[in-house]
């Protein structure tokens, strides 16, 4: 007998994408919560990936527990960032930053000529925020003062990055952070992003900077936009190494 329905009422948003990158073709998969139950092309491609030595079966109840977990670490970074911008705790979630995510599981099997690939080129996220796990094998890279850092793996840790659309909304107080993956000849590399966003869903809201952050001095950067149209820009743009968010940008 398989797992209980979920009640979609209980669980936020979500849905989960499997991605294998580098040699092997990429694998998306996405599902919302409310159709769990009925998933069965998902399981059957986890399956496949599973008998193809590619990836360990990843088992719906631990995803769903993952996506919980981030889905509550997410509202209280919010909390925190709302708080940091000056404004009051709730700000952020009231507009629906951590309402939704996306979870992405990411593949990236050992490359025997690393110098000549990437695991995954330079971009920036177009989320509000992620959420990322990354196991033992490294290679994760953030651009800082035009140098690339390693992010060394650290037992227990998540990895926190600002996205694209809080760059937008803060009018640049925060700053959403450039990252890449090396490719590397050791061993198979998993990762699992969790994206808060909703551009996957049904939302009519547009986004553009904060009203209570601007003043005199500090006049909008960006223009107001919708999810979707923001995620078809970044989508047709591709990690071309150039920020999605220069499109929106008032005064370039
Ligand atoms: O695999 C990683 O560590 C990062 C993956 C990533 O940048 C992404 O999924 O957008």
């Amino acid at each position: 007998m398989g797992p209980e329905p979920l009640d979609p009422q209980e669980l936020p948003l979500v849905c989960s994408v499997i991605q294998s990158s580098g040699q092997l073709e990429s694998i998306y998969l996405f599902y919302l919560s409310s159709v769990l139950h009925q998933l069965t092309i998902p399981i059957a491609f986890i399956l496949l990936m599973q008998l193809s030595g590619a990836i360990e079966v990843v088992r719906r109840d631990t995803t769903m527990e993952f996506s919980k977990q981030a889905h509550i670490l997410g509202n209280a970074l919010f909390e925190l960032l709302s708080e940091a911008l000056g404004l009051s705790a709730g700000n952020l979630e009231g507009l629906d930053c951590g309402k939704g995510h996306c979870i992405l599981f990411n593949y990236y099997p050992p490359c025997p000529e690393p110098e000549l690939t990437m695991g995954t080129s330079r971009h920036s996220d177009p989320d509000f925020l992620t959420i990322l796990l990354q196991d033992s094998i490294g290679g994760l890279q953030v651009l800082c003062q035009n140098q690339w850092i390693d992010v060394p793996p650290l037992p227990g840790a998540l990895v926190v990055n600002i996205g694209d659309l809080l760059q937008l909304m803060s009018n640049e107080r925060f700053k959403s952070v450039e990252h890449r993956v090396l490719a590397n000849q050791k061993g198979a590399r998993v990762s699992i992003a969790c994206f808060f966003t909703l551009h996957l869903y049904p939302t009519t809201r547009t986004y553009g900077p904060i009203k209570e952050l601007l003043s005199e001095v500090n006049p909008p950067l960006y223009r107001q936009t919708s999810l979707q149209h923001f995620i078809a820009h970044y989508d047709n743009k591709g990690l071309d190494g150039n920020s999605a968010l220069t499109h929106f940008k008032l005064h370039k």
